[in-house]
């Protein structure tokens, strides 16, 4: 049983730590118990998952030797699989994390596999109408890959998409909501989707800079990536934005073609403009600084870049609150993509 630790508000807390896999095997069994998430990194793609644990197997290398985020909940856990959906959950006061993978059979592409993902979580969620989508990861297996003329990314969205439309959470006038997220590459493995829920209020943020996904035109796919660019949730604890992937992206279309440095500041600038006052004060909310940011992932695509990355970000954030990752982007002129979690300390 784990201990319910109370913070001197007497709210609960979380907190997202990167571990080395040596730190990692000290505290396993603590981690285990008290983790509402671990995610590990890693070339080798794991056989099975274990369902009775949060512990979530990633093809995406880490180029450090930073292999873990555990994401600590200091409030009791309650573990357990939706057997009808395949959904593994993981439950504490505030958040509920849930994890489902669906496998691509044969060379049919993702579009079946992703709707079908979708459509298990939809369908899970129908049961418990007082959790609301607070944070969706999508890791998509060879995300650059091509089958019958096709961006495998643009498959997924596809499959993605439709199944939002037909079953995916709509508010009082009807439109779909969607939350903040992740699409981010894999080396291997099945389609596999990470998701957060909350029954706090949580408001889905655009970016001033940025078109909303869900109305990009066609180049970028027959249908649009759906998610918001960021999720502002008001936990007892306080409020805090989980970040979209973020990439050098202004409008629709990238921007600095082949420069990593001005993709990182770019990338930056757009966090920036998304947490900052001006975009938060219609929920009558102060703005939060790059300082704030904890949990940050940077995927980068080639090594060689990153040195430069690396020295634009740590101008910002100290080291520890970051995973340098090595992992292709859903657009090919991307060279990094940067995710976080905002939180006054
Ligand atoms: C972008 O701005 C970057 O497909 O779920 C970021 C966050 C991106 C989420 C997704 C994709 C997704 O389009 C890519």
């Amino acid at each position: 049983m784990t201990k319910t630790n109370k913070s001197k508000k007497g709210t609960t807390y979380s907190s997202i730590n990167f571990l080395t896999e040596k730190e990692f095997s000290v505290k396993e069994r603590i981690c285990k118990n008290q983790s509402l998430r671990i995610v590990h990194f890693t070339k080798n793609l794991s056989v099975d998952f274990d369902n009775n644990q949060p512990i979530t197997s990633i093809t995406i290398p880490s180029f450090g030797n930073k292999k873990y985020e555990v994401w600590d909940q200091q409030s009791s856990l309650i573990k357990s699989v939706d057997e009808k959906y395949d959904v593994f959950l993981s439950k504490s006061k505030d958040i509920t994390y849930l994890r489902i993978n669906s496998p691509e059979d044969s060379d049919s592409g993702l579009e079946s596999p992703s709707y079908n993902a979708y459509y298990r979580l939809f369908s899970f969620l129908s049961k418990y109408p007082t959790h609301k989508l607070l944070r969706i990861w999508n890791y998509i297996p060879n995300i650059l890959g091509k089958d019958n003329n096709l961006e495998r990314y643009h498959q997924f969205n596809i499959g993605r998409f439709n199944a939002w439309q037909s079953l995916g959470p709509k508010g009082i006038d009807g439109h779909n909501i969607y939350p903040a997220a992740t699409g981010i590459g894999m080396m291997s493995g099945p389609i596999i989707l990470e998701c957060l829920t909350t029954t706090h209020p949580v408001y889905y943020l655009q970016n001033p800079r940025q078109t909303p996904s869900h109305l990009y035109s066609k180049k970028y796919g027959p249908l649009p990536p759906v998610f918001a660019r960021g999720s502002l949730h008001l936990a007892p604890s306080g409020a805090e934005i989980y970040i979209s992937g973020t990439a050098s992206l202004i409008g629709e279309n990238a921007v600095w073609i082949g420069n990593p440095q001005m993709q990182a500041r770019e990338t930056l600038k757009n966090i920036k403009a998304l947490i900052g006052e001006d975009n938060l004060k219609q929920y009558g909310q102060a703005g939060f600084k790059l300082g704030d940011l904890y949990g940050v992932r940077v995927y980068i695509k080639h090594y060689k870049h990153l040195k430069i990355i690396k020295g634009e970000i740590e101008k910002y954030l100290p080291t520890d609150r970051i995973i340098y990752l090595h992992d292709d982007i859903c657009r090919s002129e991307w060279l990094l993509e940067i995710e976080a979690v905002a939180k006054r300390s």
